[in-house]
């Protein structure tokens, strides 16, 4: 409050402004905001000036309930969560949050008033790209159901420039280019330099004496600004708005002084430009680290930036440290933010003067940590030479927990040195690095896997040691989807037949969809249904044809594999099936009328460096080509790959799927969440044994899942005996044929060097056993295309897949992580 207004002062106690929720009121604040913020009339406004006039004016709604809550958190002094994550895949938010502000009616009715269509208005919305894939997108999911469920907590992360790339096709090859999604203007977000943090880098330790103690401290080389830009994450419908807070890099003044004290103009503006490139743009590696300084620059950057911001900012004058506790979980989702460990322990160690070891005690009840993965590859580690060259101070602290930790273990196992190495924070091979996941299982009150499978793989197979020196320490939070973004508003059909039939109850207690198990057997639920499920494809089939040109064929079943593109998750797999089936045709094996008429869809973007993953795109486009343009197959095959494949396409594609392909390599997923909203609108699932498919076909029951392909154990198993790709080559014809296919160039004009990389890498290496579980995937999408012939008995099974699949709400997730985990209150 500004000094001179005395709190008593009319003006100090007057509400936020909040417009008036009727048309009229919507009119008004719409015109206002065209006016004054885009500065342009009505009649000579642009479509975009059009769209951020409405998004500002859905803010307008939001704010009073915005900085009502802001308030609250602050002087609250109840526990509360942040979630650190360096992604999240937000999608586009004008929907989502004119739904929650119940206005979206309004704004229909008031937008018509002016001329203007609401569905032109939110194609012009850019989506904020700011994460990978699952990761990322879990994120945004939970920061939903907090506000929804109303849990005092704080979101924090990275504002890049640039989200993840856009993607392209030249000759069936993915380009990249650069997701300049600012530009635009970012109507969402409010940027707050005043609060802005200094954040340090380089330069040495030293130790000095304060009267009689001697004390590290850190003596940084150089330092960047962390600016902070909020958004509003309205929960649905409740009166809450939660904050997300995402950081952005700007040269501090200091910086550019010292330099430019020496003179050097021009090396003053690298300087500012270096310091910019924190927060410039996302790495597009999914699932394989990289190890570039400039990524633990990013990690460091945002962490030590929200626990500044945390601990200066919520906590009170003079507050007790050691309660933090009691006030604060930090969620670290997956290992990027595992750094804000020594970054908080040197806060309490270094500047507050706290013990070492009570110091220690806090940390460890104060931060929880989620693994996301079982692949070997994909679990963080840096070099001791660049953490200790950015960071040194954190170093020293690293080696400390380590050496305390490994005391810890030889009081308890003995002088065991294999063991010793095995559960070290530090490795000592190839490179001595720090392990991020063991530093985070050290100093995390809990770790959690993201599925039933995925947490029991993790306790067995990844951190055995941990979970016997840590009894208690791990357990399990099956991942969620919010059902406000992928049913309520992804599938306004379908959402408005189940609330026709249930009621609207489902949109925050998402288990209450088993009310709809006895409309399973009404054959005019079911015909309603059924229809829905077409109006979505006719929705999908106009969409691709404006924004792809593609004419996708009537009648078809819709068979759909949308994820990151990466070896384990199989796409190949997928092509193996789809050129079986060419093969089966043209090379008169199979009657063409004995094929069920299919279009497959693709989605899936590569990391830029994956070669292999951007060869199978490569192959998926080259084999849709030549499969849609051969008349011998009468159309009845038909490979779609829309590019750029991104939430707000996965929106149209989704609920209008019949069939969702998750099949991964058992024991290779950690969890899945497509495999989620798949089920929960109504498509069947192909799949194996992996992630949370096991829970889904638990759920919805074997009937009403196509289950398929070696189980976990069975893989361990292979992979002991030996795997040998080619022997499955060799026994069995239909699948050498399709390889063969592949290798003979018919899909790449004859040139057999095109595809040769992926046709010997799958019959010497086949690391993720697609050969092995080939003939099993044929043979159940043969048990596929029988139940489809049964158009009802198909529908019934969609039906009991929605009414049983509710447990994958994120709500219920985020239950799981405040009873397992977090231990808030749930409500403020
Ligand atoms: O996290 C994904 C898993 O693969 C999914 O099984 C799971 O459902 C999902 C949510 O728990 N992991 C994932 O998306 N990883 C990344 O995005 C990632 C990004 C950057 C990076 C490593 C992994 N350096």
């Amino acid at each position: 409050m500004p000094d001179s207004l005395s709190p008593t002062h009319p003006l100090a106690l007057a509400p936020v402004f909040a417009p008036a929720s009727t048309k009229d009121g919507f009119v008004e604040q719409f015109l206002h905001n065209l006016n004054f913020d885009q500065g342009v009339a009505l009649s000579s406004s642009s479509a975009t000036d059009q769209y951020l006039a409405v998004a500002h004016t859905v803010r307008d709604y939001l704010m009073a309930r915005w900085l009502e809550d802001l308030r609250r958190q602050r002087e609250t002094q109840s526990k509360g969560v942040c979630y650190l994550s360096a992604e999240y895949l937000l999608g586009r938010q004008l929907d989502n949050n004119l739904l929650a502000s119940d206005l979206t009616e309004i704004a229909r009715e008031a937008l018509a008033e002016c001329g203007i269509s609401l569905d032109d208005i939110r194609a012009e919305e850019v989506e904020p790209g700011l994460g990978n894939g699952g990761l990322g997108r879990l994120a945004a999911c939970f920061i939903d159901s907090l506000a929804t469920l109303g849990v005092p907590s704080i979101g924090y992360g990275i504002r890049y420039e640039y989200g993840i790339f856009r993607q392209t096709f030249v000759d069936g090859q993915q380009v990249e280019q650069p997701d300049a999604w600012l530009t635009v203007g970012s109507p969402w977000e409010f940027a707050h330099p005043e609060n802005a943090q200094t954040i340090s880098f380089g330069g040495h330790t030293e130790t000095y004496d304060d009267e009689g103690v001697t004390r590290s401290r850190w003596v940084p080389g150089w330092n960047v600004q962390a600016v902070p830009y909020n958004y509003m994450v309205p929960g649905y419908q409740n009166g809450r708005v939660n904050t997300l807070r995402l950081w952005s890099a700007v040269a501090t003044d200091a910086f550019d002084l010292r330099i430019f004290n020496s003179g050097d103009y021009e090396e003053a503006v690298r300087a500012q430009t270096f310091a910019e490139t924190i927060s410039k743009v996302l790495y597009p590696e999914d699932s394989t680290p990289q190890g570039k300084e400039l990524r633990l620059q990013q990690q460091y950057f945002f962490v030590a930036a929200s626990i500044h911001d945390f601990l200066d900012n919520m906590l009170s004058e003079g507050y007790d440290l050691s309660n933090l506790p009691n006030r604060v979980i930090f969620q670290l989702n997956d290992t990027h933010p595992v750094i804000a460990v020594p970054e908080f322990m040197r806060v309490l160690v270094d500047e507050k003067h706290m013990e070492w070891d009570a110091a220690w005690a806090i940390t460890q009840q104060c931060f929880a940590y989620t693994c996301h993965t079982l692949l070997p590859e994909a679990l963080e580690v840096w070099p001791v030479e660049l953490l200790g060259r950015l960071l040194p101070r954190h170093l020293e602290i690293i080696y400390r927990i380590n050496e305390e930790f490994l005391t810890a273990v030889r009081a308890q196992y003995g002088d065991d040195e294999m063991l010793i190495r095995n559960m070290s924070i530090i490795a000592e091979h190839p490179v001595r690095s720090v392990r991020m996941a063991y530093l985070a299982t050290v100093a995390g009150a809990k770790v959690n896997g993201v599925a039933e499978l995925h947490s029991q793989l993790l306790r067995e197979k990844v951190l055995p040691d941990f979970d016997a020196f840590f009894p208690g320490k791990f357990t399990n939070v099956t991942n969620g989807v919010t059902p406000r973004r992928f049913l309520r508003l992804s599938n306004p059909e379908l959402s408005r037949l189940i609330t026709a039939a249930i009621g609207d109850g489902w949109v925050t207690d998402l288990e209450r969809l088993r009310e709809l198990e006895p409309f399973a057997e009404d054959a005019d639920f079911r015909r309603a249904f059924a229809e829905v499920k077409a109006a979505n494809k006719r929705v999908l089939s106009t969409v691709l044809r404006e924004r792809d040109g593609f004419a996708v064929s009537d009648g078809h079943m819709l068979d759909v594999m949308v994820k990151r593109l990466h070896e384990y998750k199989r796409q190949l797999l997928k092509v193996l099936h789809i050129v079986s089936t060419y093969e089966g045709v043209v090379s008169g094996r199979v009657a063409v009328s004995d094929v069920v008429p299919r279009t497959v869809i693709f989605g899936a973007k590569a990391a830029p460096g994956y070669a292999m993953a951007k060869r199978i795109i490569h192959l998926i486009n080259a084999v849709g080509e030549v499969v849609n343009n051969d008349a011998r197959l009468e159309g009845r095959l038909q490979v779609l790959f829309p590019p750029n494949y991104n939430v707000t396409l996965a929106e149209r594609v989704i609920p209008a799927a019949d069939l969702s392909e998750q099949i991964s390599l058992a024991g290779k997923e950690a969890s899945g969440t497509g495999n989620m909203k798949f089920a929960l609108n109504g498509a069947l699932t192909i799949g194996t044994d992996d992630g949370a498919n096991v829970e889904i076909r638990q759920l919805v029951g074997d009937d009403n899942f196509f289950l398929f392909g070696m189980s976990e154990p069975e893989v361990d198993a292979l992979e002991t005996a030996g795997y040998r790709p080619s022997e499955f080559y060799q026994a069995d014809p239909q699948l050498r044929a399709a390889i063969d296919l592949i290798a003979s160039g018919a899909f790449s004009h004859g040139d057999r060097s095109v595809f040769e990389p992926v046709v010997s890498n799958l019959l010497y290496e086949d690391r993720f056993m697609v050969l092995a579980d080939f003939a099993s995937y044929v043979a159940e999408q043969g048990r596929v295309d029988a139940a489809y012939a049964d158009q009802d008995a198909w529908t019934r099974s969609a039906i009991l897949n929605v009414a049983r699949t509710g447990f994958f709400s994120s709500d219920r997730s985020i239950g799981d992580y405040i009873d397992r985990i977090w231990h808030t209150p749930p409500a403020l």
